[in-house]
C-alpha cells in the first residue's frame, strides 16, 4: 500500500527571511554612509550611550549570565537580519520626534522596514494592486494634498504600501505578488487623490526570531496597530513619512513601535457604495 503524502504546506513566512529582505532592502537605500559624520560628534554620542550602558550595569548589578545571554542575543539579531526591525519597533520614533520637530504642516511617524521605493505608478483614482480575491473589508482611501499656505499641490505623489488581512508585506513574506498593496499615485490638478484599498491585519512581530525572543523574555505583547504606511511629497516641499491608523482598533493605545499620534488615527464610516468603509484625510506640507 503507497502511503498519502500530505499536500505541502504552503511556505510559512520566517524571521529570518522578512529580516534578510529587510536589511537587503535598507542596505540598498541607506541615505548616507559613515564618512560624513563628524569625529567629536561620534565621540560624544558613543560615549554616553557606552557611559549610560556602564550606569545600568552599575545600578543593577549585571551578572556574567546575563553579559553572555546579551552578547548571544546580539549576535542572534544579526543572524536573524533583524537590526531594521529592532531599531524602527524600539528606537526610530524619537529619531521622528526630533527630525520633525518643527514642522507645521501634517504630522509624520516612522517608516518602518517595509518601504520599497519604486512601486507602480497610479492615476488620481486607483486601486492598490491586489490579488483577485484579496482579503479584508474594502476601504475608500481620500483627499487632498495642499501647502502650508492653502496652495493646492497638483501633481502630489502619494506612496502608500500597507499589510494585507494576514498582517504581511508584500516582498517581506513569501507567496505574495511583488507590488501587492504597493501603489504611487499622482494627485490630480488640485491635489486630490482616492485610493481603493482594503483594510490591513494589525502586525505581529515575528515571534521565532531573535526580537521576538526579546518580547518573550520580557513579557511584552508583539503587536502594531494595523496601519497604512505613507509618503507624500511635492516639488519645493519636505516629504512626509507618514502612517495612519483606525480608531478603536486593537492596540492602537499600546502600539510596540510607540508611533501612534492623535492626528493619525482615522474615523472610516460606511462607502457610499455600500462596499466596506471609506474616510477622507488631508495632507499638509511643510515647504522645503
Ligand atoms: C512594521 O510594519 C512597521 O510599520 C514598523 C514600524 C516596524 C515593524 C513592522
Ligand atoms: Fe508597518
Amino acid at each position: 500500500m503507497t502511503e498519502t503524502i500530505p499536500d505541502r504546506p504552503a511556505e510559512q513566512a520566517t524571521a529570518a527571511a522578512s529580516g534578510a529582505a529587510a536589511t537587503e532592502q535598507f542596505r540598498s537605500k541607506q541615505r548616507t554612509g559613515t564618512a560624513d559624520v563628524d569625529t567629536r560628534r561620534v565621540d560624544t554620542l558613543v560615549s554616553e550611550l557606552l557611559a549610560a550602558t556602564h550606569d545600568i550595569i552599575r545600578r543593577h548589578k549585571l551578572t556574567y549570565a546575563e553579559y553572555d545571554a546579551l552578547k548571544a542575543w546580539l549576535i542572534r539579531v544579526g543572524e536573524d537580519g533583524e537590526w531594521p526591525l529592532f531599531l524602527d519597533v524600539w528606537v526610530e520614533h524619537v529619531v521622528e520626534e526630533v527630525a520633525n520637530e518643527n514642522r507645521e504642516g501634517s504630522k509624520g511617524t516612522i517608516e518602518g522596514p517595509y518601504y520599497i521605493p519604486g512601486a507602480p505608478r497610479l492615476p488620481a483614482e486607483a486601486t492598490l494592486p491586489m490579488r483577485e480575491n484579496e482579503a479584508g473589508t474594502p476601504l475608500l482611501f481620500h483627499g487632498q494634498v495642499s501647502s502650508v499656505d492653502g496652495t493646492p499641490l497638483a501633481g502630489a505623489l502619494i506612496e502608500m504600501w500597507h499589510a494585507d488581512d494576514d498582517g504581511y508585506y508584500s516582498q517581506f513574506a513569501p507567496g505574495l505578488p511583488e507590488w501587492n498593496l504597493r501603489g504611487a499615485v499622482v494627485a490630480d490638478d488640485q491635489g486630490n487623490f482616492a485610493i481603493h484599498t482594503i483594510e490591513p491585519a494589525p502586525y505581529q512581530i515575528p515571534t521565532d526570531g531573535a526580537c521576538g525572543s526579546l518580547i518573550e523574555a520580557a513579557g511584552w505583547h508583539a503587536w502594531r496597530p494595523a496601519h497604512l504606511h505613507l509618503k507624500v511629497s511635492a516639488p519645493g516641499h519636505q516629504l512626509i513619512t507618514t502612517q495612519l491608523y483606525f480608531r478603536g482598533g486593537r492596540h492602537v493605545e499600546d502600539d510596540i513601535a510607540q508611533a501612534v499620534k492623535p492626528e493619525l488615527i482615522l474615523d472610516p464610516g460606511p462607502a457610499a457604495d455600500g462596499n466596506g468603509h471609506q474616510v477622507r484625510h488631508d495632507f499638509i506640507l511643510d515647504k522645503a
